[in-house]
């Protein structure tokens, strides 16, 4: 169960923040609406929800899940790999000592962010990507370990973030997606398998009760609840455009 969410609201410059896809330019209006709705839905599946400030000089900053791994008992603060989105751990990290007496940090060289991050039970999977080394994995592992986790480092090959491939549903379910379907460290899960026209569905979030999934992937959806979750579907157009899906807009504990 998760008892509290840290979300951040997207500012002015959100428009400017870095992406990959070609959907466009968000627009911001849109994006707060949409925004507020993932809040709602957080709060109907019974959690605290945080709402951090925006901040402009941080476009990217509304993707809050990059900034922290978290557990019941410890925080580790990342050290994002990119360079525009590095400074924003400074703002998380008094969010996050109101929580946390245990806090880790991942230090440079080593970087990491969390949406490479995925956790199974007691065992994390810690993608390496264009914005996570092998340093800042190490040191991740290194922090889990010590603290009784497992931890398995993945090599990501075409996926952006680990979780934007993979989520993981409870009950020893995972949802995947394109490299994930058949990659042999999730072959001990049951598995929900995304279609390729679908594949931003792979980005869902369980909080408590619910599955929360992005609104348009007929599929995926009936795939979930066939498997016995109920599901939110979330309209997320304005997080698509720039690389982001449901995990990144939240910090869940
Ligand atoms: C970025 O490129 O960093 C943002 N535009 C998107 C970050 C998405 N975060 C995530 O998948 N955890």
């Amino acid at each position: 169960m998760f008892k509290n969410v840290i979300v951040k609201t997207p500012g002015e410059s959100y428009i400017n923040g870095l992406t990959t896809s070609d959907l466009g330019t968000p627009i911001l209006e849109k994006a707060l609406d949409q925004h507020q709705a993932y809040v709602e839905a957080l709060k109907a599946c019974g959690v605290e929800v945080t709402i951090l400030p925006s901040n402009v000089d941080f476009p990217d900053s509304t993707f809050v899940e990059d900034t922290a791994v978290l557990t019941p008992k410890f925080a580790v603060i990342s050290n994002p790999g990119a360079p525009s989105r590095n400074k924003e751990i400074h703002e998380m990290e008094p969010a996050l000592q109101s929580f946390y007496e245990n806090i880790h940090y991942i230090q440079a060289p080593g970087t990491l962010e969390g949406g490479d991050i995925l956790q199974i039970d007691d065992h994390f999977y810690i993608g390496l990507s264009a914005r996570t080394n092998l340093a800042g994995a190490e040191q991740l592992k290194l922090i889990l370990e010590l603290e009784n986790y497992k931890a398995t480092i993945v090599q990501l090959e075409k996926f952006f973030h680990l979780k934007t491939g993979i989520a993981y549903l409870g009950d020893q379910t995972v949802v995947v997606a394109g490299e994930f379907v058949d990659h042999p460290d999730f072959n001990e899960y049951t598995k929900i398998i995304v279609p390729p026209e679908e594949v931003y569905a792979a980005n869902c979030i369980r909080v408590n009760d619910y599955v929360i999934i992005p609104a348009g992937y007929p599929v995926t959806k009936q795939k979930i609840n066939k498997a016995g979750f109920q599901t939110i579907e979330l309209e997320m157009s304005e997080f698509q455009k720039l690389d982001g899906g449901l995990s990144c807009l939240s910090l869940r504990f």
